[in-house]
């Protein structure tokens, strides 16, 4: 392993090649040949063995290293010819990845075998082959072997070559290896180290793009003690500058130079040339910090994994280009390669858009953990795993860490790979979750960091508080984004950003791993699949996202592949947009004494002039309107007062303040008004075009202040029916009590959903209890809901009003009993056909009381049909938070509107929410003509539960008595 480029001038191989399946490792090949695309993974596209998935359990129950005996085998076969000119030249196969046991073989004679389903394996196959001559490669990739068991990644299992296959050929006087050291103050060394006949002399040059010339040190061999190890007998050589005036290179600020290497023969000419970006910045840690460049920079990283939806870990330069920029627009700085190396590309894309990278090890033996982590005979996988990804990847200034692995205990192997990469790069602080998992005060020697998963908020807090921390605290996983999920992100990054020793974290994880299927025969859509078969996150007809079992695998580990921040086509979740908001480089105060808003640039290196903004007025009565703003120059880390928009329709009259200067007509009562500050790219950035949106941070100038509730009576009769049923026409199902939610994943894998099923509350009962009506046409309903700990009373007052509208006040009060409910609040459905929503409150995105920082507060207006989210699994979706009022309209603008007497948790969506929880998959629910709305007084979080910590006491539900109303009128 090394980290010579070699893709320039190399002959790819990849395209379709024979392919055979064999059902164990020495079954023999038959005369009969499939077709299989390389790279891909046959279980794409073989139905003989199709994709499985398993998180922490293997597939099978053997213990390590042993394996079954029937173990898909692979053959791939192609012909190949070695260029005329490669004569006298060594000649290398480059296999970038396969899973998991690659052999080689040229002409039916053995060139090797590699293991590591995740970095390439090369051969020096010059003896092999004949310069000119046409030759037969065999690559024979093997399931199942002793690598397995620590290749147990929570992921799809596959098997094929899942990256490049190509030839190249060097000088027989290569340059073996190129190492690079730039720290941000200017200082480069490069250390050369040449293979070949070194006998007939040799020596190396450099060139940095724009600086010039590199140094060749020569004081080395015996004066030197710290260049003890340059010398010309070995092939090791050293060039160095200091190049003053460099441009460091930071997430925020990625500055690449060309450097060249080249290699002379004795007599000058150039034998070999290494071409790489490089970047100068410094890694280190300082205290409990962690400095890139001198700074403590705050690391706002996701987990990634290889995955396409039709091509399963089988990713292009477009794929991994489209990931990162995602995560750049989405304003993450850092990207953990959970939990495997990556493509090359990807680090190279990293160095390129500006993403800190912890480059992990494949290692993870989850299943086997405690067996293996000091059984010596993984000994040297686990060193060669760390040690191989370590050369193939020093030179990125993207990557900051070495990561030895995951989920893989804590044994002597961990420390042994620690110790190979420190002395290899001290230029790297390395991290290991299992090193500090119990104690995180005294973290082993395998860890530099403190980089625990789904520790909960107390628990971080409490470690930065406690006196002990020695080290940075990262989290290596955090807020787990299965399902409607990324609860409490706020809140993390509220203690993150004021207490000193928490440093950020990667959110688990970047994409939900779906598999396109055909529901016609269930096999993997797979690579050839036409255009059009998803969009927006959405499987057309005769497809959907598969998961685990729906391949007929087992065991398996169902919908837990779907964690993503994204849906499998990259769709991004609602999720995004709050983390987006959070990472915002641009924030807004505002101070309502002074009547003043302050801009804060909330980046390390970069002031505003990347960007531009305008301003969003949003006023509850008076609707939207987007006037020009300027964004002060503010210097990184500062802030600045940005003028308001003169054109502000309403001011806000707080109590003891004059108003807006020069309007003293304004209107000191009415709705609330808001003003976002609508944050876009200047000009182009390589991962945004110009125009894109960054941030739309938003400040309340004022508060609704018009009475509640509405000057009442005066409307007529209310009709119910003999229960006290709402009698309406506009709703083709009355309110009713609500205490449920179809289950999201973090509910059923966090026990709330099997409680509220224990209690009854999926399967409610209405009884009414009491109807009775005033003198003014009021009629007062009441009714029970019995549930199995105790008896919920529901009690709603329906009022005409004078201007056509109802008032619905409601009141219901929950038994001690039930301390811990979905949901309190009404539920009805709509006239069919009022297909449009808008409304004022947080959007446009879905949101929900522990994940709503990420909205403009203003008008929204969106189609019924897209409030929905399909997440994979049908579970509650589609809530807005904050609702104030909204209307539900048809083509013709007619329909109904509604305003809440509060910010109110709102859903309206086509679906109720038992058909959602009896659903596993999106083709399994019909959406209905009419709406299904909710108006919840309360709503629990979100949380995180399926994996990690609920939702925090303040976002759950209470017993006792919750009040609130609304009033309904045609429009
Ligand atoms: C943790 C794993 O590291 C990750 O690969 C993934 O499985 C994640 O959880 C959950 O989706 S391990 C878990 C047992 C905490």
């Amino acid at each position: 392993m090394h980290a010579v480029d070699r893709r320039p001038g190399s002959v790819s191989l990849d395209g379709t090649w024979r392919f055979q399946l064999l059902p164990a490792p020495d079954a023999e090949p038959g005369p009969q040949w499939d077709e299989a695309p390389v790279p891909g993974c046959w279980t794409m596209h073989d139905p003989r063995d199709l994709p499985h998935y398993t998180n922490v359990q293997m597939p099978f129950p053997h213990h390590p290293p042993l394996v079954p005996e029937a173990n898909p085998t692979g053959v791939y076969e192609r012909e190949f010819e070695v260029p005329a000119q490669w004569a006298g030249r060594r000649t290398v196969l480059h296999v970038g990845a396969a899973e998991s046991v690659l052999i080689a073989e040229i002409d039916g004679a053995p060139v090797g075998i590699g293991k590591d389903s995740h970095l390439a394996s090369e051969f020096d196959i010059t003896a092999a082959v004949r310069p000119g001559g046409r030759h037969t490669l065999r690559l024979t990739v093997v399931k199942w072997s002793d690598a397995s068991h620590i290749e147990d990644q929570d992921q799809w299992w596959h098997g094929g070559i899942t990256r490049s296959v190509s030839l190249h050929a060097t000088d027989v006087l290569y340059l073996d290896d190129v190492a690079v050291r730039a720290g941000h103050d200017g200082e480069l060394r490069v250390d050369c180290r040449v293979r070949g006949p070194l006998d007939g002399g040799w020596s190396v040059s450099g060139e940095l793009e724009g600086y010039g010339e590199l140094v060749q040190d020569t004081a080395h061999d015996a004066s030197n003690r710290e260049l003890g190890r340059v010398s010309a007998f070995l092939g090791e050589a050293r060039l160095s500058a200091i190049v003053s005036g460099v441009r460091p290179w930071s997430a925020e600020s990625p500055s690449l130079y060309g450097l060249t290497v080249r290699l002379h023969r004795g007599d000058g000419s150039v034998a070999d040339t290494s071409y790489q970006r490089i970047g100068f910045r410094t890694v280190e840690i300082r205290g409990r910090d962690l400095l890139v460049n001198g700074d403590r920079v705050l690391i706002r990283g996701v987990n990634r994994h290889d995955f396409h939806p039709l091509t399963g870990r089988v990713v292009t330069e477009p794929d991994m280009r489209a990931d990162l920029v995602t995560m750049k627009r989405f304003g993450f700085n850092a990207v953990r390669t959970s939990h495997y190396p990556n493509d090359p590309v990807l680090l190279d894309l990293a160095d390129e858009l500006g993403l800190y990278v912890v480059d992990e090890a494949d290692i993870e033996s989850h299943d086997h953990a405690h067996e293996i982590a000091d059984d010596p005979r993984y000994l040297p996988a686990f060193v060669e795993r760390v040690s191989r990804m370590a050369l193939r990847d020093k030179n990125h200034p993207s990557v900051i860490v070495w990561s030895l692995g995951n989920e893989s205990d804590y044994g002597a192997h961990h420390d042994a790979a620690a110790a190979w990469v420190r002395r290899h790069d001290p230029t790297r602080p390395v991290q290991y979750e299992g090193a500090a998992k119990t104690d995180w005060s005294s973290t082993g020697i395998a860890s530099d960091i403190v980089c625990p998963m789904y520790a909960s908020l107390g628990e971080i807090t409490a470690h930065a508080r406690s006196g002990e921390q020695t080290k940075p605290l990262i989290l290596c996983e955090y807020s787990h984004a299965m399902g409607n999920s990324n609860g409490t992100l706020a809140d993390h990054w509220a203690e993150i950003e004021t207490t000193p020793g928490l440093q950020g974290g990667f959110i688990w994880e970047f994409r939900d791993h779906g598999i396109l299927q055909r529901t016609a025969d269930g096999r993997p859509a797979g690579p050839a699949t036409a255009p059009g078969a998803y969009a927006n996150g959405i499987t057309a007809p005769g497809y959907r996202w598969a998961y685990g079992g729906d391949f007929g695998d087992t065991p398996n580990d169902g919908v837990f592949c779907a964690d993503g921040m994204v849906f499998p086509d990259r769709t991004p979740k609602p999720a995004m947009y709050e983390h987006r908001e959070l990472a915002a480089p641009v924030r807004l105060s505002y101070d309502p004494a002074s009547g003043t808003a302050t801009v804060h640039n909330r980046q390390y290196v970069r002031d505003l002039a990347w960007l531009r903004a305008e301003w969003l007025i949003g006023g509850e009565e008076s609707g939207n309107r987007t006037v020009p703003a300027e964004l002060p120059d503010v210097p990184p880390g500062g802030s600045a007062p940005i003028a308001l928009p003169a054109e502000l329709p309403e001011f806000p009259r707080l109590p003891g303040h004059p108003g807006l200067p020069g309007h003293p007509e304004l209107p000191a009562e009415g709705g609330e008004l808001w003003l976002t500050l609508r944050v876009t790219t200047a000009d182009d950035q390589s991962w945004a075009p110009a125009g894109t949106e960054i941030c739309t941070p938003s400040v309340r100038l004022r508060e609704r202040t018009a009475a509640w509730p509405p000057p009442a009576a005066g409307g007529g009769a209310v009709e119910t029916d003999a229960d006290g049923l709402l009698v309406h026409p506009l709703l083709t199902a009355p309110p009713v009590l609500g205490l449920w939610r179809a289950p999201t994943d973090n509910d059923l894998l966090g026990g709330a959903a099997a409680r509220w099923r224990d209690w009854g509350l999926d399967a409610l009962v209405r009884k009414p209890v009491s109807v009775t009506r005033d003198g003014e046409g009021r009629v007062t309903a009441v009714a029970e809901y019995p549930t199995a700990v105790g008896t919920v009373v529901h009690e709603q007052v329906f009022t005409a009003r004078a201007d056509g509208s109802l008032l619905v006040e409601e009141t219901a009060t929950l038994p001690e009993a039930l301390h811990d409910v979905a949901r309190v609040g009404s539920v009805l459905e709509t006239a069919a056909g009022l297909d449009t929503m808008e409304w004022y409150g947080p959007g446009p995105w879905e949101s929900y009381p522990d994940r709503c920082a990420g909205g403009a507060v203003a008008r929204h207006r969106a189609p019924v049909d897209e409030l929905f989210t399909p997440y994979l699994r049908p579970q509650e979706s589609g809530g807005r938070s904050g609702v104030r009022s909204f209307t539900l309209t048809g083509a013709d603008g007619s329909g109904l509107a509604v305003r809440l007497d509060a910010p109110r948790q709102v859903s309206v969506t086509r679906h109720r929410a038992a058909d959602l929880a009896a659903a596993a998959h999106h083709d399994e629910l019909t959406p209905l003509d009419r709406s299904v709305v909710h108006i919840d007084a309360a709503h629990r979080g979100l949380g995180t539960a399926s994996c990690g910590p609920d939702t925090l006491p303040p976002y759950l539900v209470a017993p006792g008595t919750h009040r609130w109303s609304w009033t309904v009128r045609p429009v």
